[in-house]
């Protein structure tokens, strides 16, 4: 490995740590090559080695730590430190990937009529899911009219979450996201299209080396990221840049939308009776703290809207495991030459 300024190798700049180097001793060991991918295609990734850029075959995520194959294929992933995850658009039930080994999770709104409490509750759950902090950021504050009462509304909802204002544009508020951007750090940048991710990337970057969109007449920006794509910072932390999406399904558990609805979680937990249901229960906390106005109704029924979602989820996945569980079961049948017995 060729060593780049302060002793920082060509692999460490892009993120490698020693949980990494553990998890890939034996590869090493046959002579197999490891790197990090960069951009991820239709079958296909973009990796970088710290000392070349290869496309291989395979599928990875963006921030993968993958080893090669001699012939040039993906032929393991390296156990991911965290994932931001969502579900599948394809329709079947299964994760998908967004970005993997991140520390940090950026989760973008901007500046007013996009700023939405309901859509960061749920992009919370993914990042509190993903292992890696989750930061809110809101974006485009040169062009806010009432920054303080966003802010405020969104902070109701972040709870303990930190929460930024930033102009791309002006570079106001910007060294609010050092801390996140230390040298071999991952961030992955998340929110809908147009929010400024792009621009925002650029603007770290110092250069305009992504594509952004600009604006339609009118005015919302146009949908120009087709790739998630991974750059290194002049500062030496690494940004992961993702297509805007125009839905988040939740790939999530429980556990996940018990921190991101900690102040309900809470509440539950003094209600009288460990098995609320928070109707007609005497000695509801909850409901004690709508009445109040403790806590509001949205809220209230966003989570409890967010918690079905999540029941039915859990609830398809315990389907499929059944359906994959018959199946490989009826292949292994078929390969012994016997007639099926499941049906
Ligand atoms: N006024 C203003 N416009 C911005 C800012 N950041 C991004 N934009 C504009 O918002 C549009 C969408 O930006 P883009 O980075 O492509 O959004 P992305 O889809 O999240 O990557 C573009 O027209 C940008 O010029 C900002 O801080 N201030
Ligand atoms: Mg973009
Ligand atoms: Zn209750």
């Amino acid at each position: 490995m060729c060593e780049a300024r302060g002793g920082v190798s060509a692999r460490e700049a892009l993120g490698w740590t020693t949980w990494f180097a553990e998890a890939s001793v034996e590869y090493e060991a046959q002579g197999l090559e490891v790197g990090r991918v960069a951009v991820q295609h239709r079958g296909a990734v973009d990796v970088l080695t710290g000392e070349r850029e290869v496309r291989v075959q395979g599928v990875a995520a963006v921030g993968d730590w993958v080893v090669l194959d001699p012939r040039g294929a993906v032929q393991a992933i390296l156990p991911r430190t965290s994932a931001f995850s969502r579900l599948s658009v394809s329709g079947r039930t299964e994760e998908q990937v967004v970005a993997a080994n991140v520390d940090s999770v950026l989760l973008l709104q901007s500046f007013g009529p996009d700023i939405n409490p309901r859509r960061l509750e749920r992009y919370l759950a993914a990042a509190w899911q993903s292992g890696a902090a989750p930061v809110v950021v809101l974006t485009k504050l040169d062009l806010a009219e009432t920054p303080a009462e966003d802010v405020e509304r969104i902070e109701e909802v972040a709870l303990d979450v930190p929460v930024h204002a930033v102009s791309a544009l002006s570079g106001e508020g910007l060294e609010s996201l050092d801390p996140y951007l230390a040298p071999g750090s991952t961030v992955a940048l998340l929110g809908s299209s147009g929010v400024g991710k792009s621009t925002l990337v650029n603007r770290l970057l110092g250069a305009d080396l992504l594509r952004t969109g600009s604006l339609r007449d009118d005015g919302k920006g146009r949908h120009t990221t087709v790739n998630r794509e991974l750059v290194s910072l002049p500062g030496g932390a690494l940004v992961i840049d993702t297509p805007g999406m125009r839905e988040l399904q939740l790939w999530a558990g429980e556990e996940a939308l018990e921190k991101t609805f900690a102040d309900v979680a809470s509440l539950v937990a003094e209600c009288a009776f460990a098995d609320c249901g928070h109707e007609t229960e005497p000695g509801c906390a909850v409901r004690a703290a709508l009445a109040s106005g403790e806590l509001a109704t949205a809220r209230y029924e966003s989570f409890r809207a967010l918690q079905r979602e999540l029941a039915g989820l859990a609830a398809r996945r315990d389907a499929k495991a059944v359906a994959d569980e018959r199946r490989s079961r009826r292949r292994a049948d078929r390969r012994r030459g016997r007639p099926s017995e499941h049906g």
